[in-house]
């Protein structure tokens, strides 16, 4: 079976541990989003493709969901020393080898699919991980400055310098609109078997994928099941400030508002988790399948069911 994944960071990455627990003989093809990626110190760095491929690949911070386990932070420091900003981005020593060997690669005029494709060549993540697009994108966040002015920040500094302490007033993938999709990813699109949504955020991760033109379309026509996973509980999200991002984009924090936003055009199925169970008669009522279910990765067996759940529900779409 051919399943298609688009994922972002800590909760795609983590959700496709599972379905590959689920679904080992399945051929799985990830889109991973790139919005979040940022030049650092001369540097490319690509949060959410190296989350999904630590983590697939075993070498994953576990506790904290990105960046490298048993890491130092030497060169860090010694920047931090000089007085180099930012020092509030956490790139660890490990990390930096794959930003070096990444940034060397696309300055050798290598596209980021094939920098992508030679990194998993070490990490053997068991899944193809493509990128969404080889052009630059990066998601940049319109805040209300001290003095009532507007403010753009770049998507890490929201996230991780300010912690998303304020509204996010707009979300934008600056380059979405002028990208192409990356090679392969139409192609994996229109020869799937299922597309799946795993819990990552519905805004700057998912939403990032879909905005580079023709993605959503091809999504929309491969006439076979499309079923997402809400990363959304009891009206919060279960890890990171989604809700921050959700409201950017209009759209309230529960697990309905979320399947509404994705939009039965696109949705076939929708799993809540079994908290939310109040919440299917109005997915159903907006033309998308929806069940309650387990949806907390606690563990690789939690996962795996809920990767199993997915494919279920897009077994009944399909028929
Ligand atoms: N997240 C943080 O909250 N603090 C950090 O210092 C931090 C550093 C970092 C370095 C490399 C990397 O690949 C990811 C990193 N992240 C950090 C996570 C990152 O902000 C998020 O994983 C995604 O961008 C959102 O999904």
């Amino acid at each position: 079976m051919r399943i298609v994944v688009l994922a972002g960071g800590i909760g795609g990455a983590r959700f496709l541990r599972g379905l590959r627990a689920a679904a080992p003989e399945a051929d799985i093809t990830v889109i991973g989003n790139t919005g979040d990626d940022i030049h650092l110190f001369g540097l490319k760095v690509c949060p959410d493709l190296d989350t999904v491929m630590y983590t697939l690949g075993g070498g994953i911070n576990e506790e904290q969901g990105w960046g490298r386990a048993d890491e130092t932070f030497h060169i860090k420091e010694e920047l931090a020393a000089y007085g180099v900003e930012p020092t509030w981005f956490g790139l660890g020593d490990r990390d930096f080898a794959t930003h070096v060997i990444r940034t060397q690669m696309l300055g050798a005029g290598y596209p980021l699919s094939a920098v992508t494709e030679a990194l998993c060549a070490r990490w053997k993540p068991g899944v193809r991980l493509l990128p969404m697009t080889d052009d630059r994108v990066e998601t940049h966040v319109a805040i209300q400055a001290e003095e009532g002015t507007r403010k753009v920040v770049h998507f890490q500094e929201y996230w991780v310098k300010l912690r998303a302490a304020m509204a996010a007033e707009a979300v934008v993938p600056v380059g979405a609109d002028q990208s192409k999709p990356a090679p392969g990813v139409l192609e994996a699109i229109s020869t799937a078997d299922v597309i799946l949504f795993p819990p990552s955020n519905p805004v700057v991760s998912i939403g990032a994928i879909l905005a580079v033109p023709g993605i959503r379309e091809a999504i929309a026509e491969a006439g076979v099941p499309v079923v997402g996973l809400s990363p959304i509980v009891g009206g919060a999200p279960v890890r990171g400030m989604a809700d921050k991002v959700l409201a950017a984009v209009g759209v309230e924090a529960t697990a309905a508002a979320v399947a509404a936003h994705y939009g039965s055009g696109l949705l076939d199925g929708w799993l809540v988790h079994t908290s939310d169970a109040d919440a299917v008669a109005d997915v159903e009522a907006a033309g998308i399948r929806c069940r309650a279910v387990p949806l907390l990765m606690a563990d690789l067996d939690a996962t795996a069911q809920m990767a199993r759940e997915a494919l279920t529900l897009a077994e009944e779409a399909r028929a």
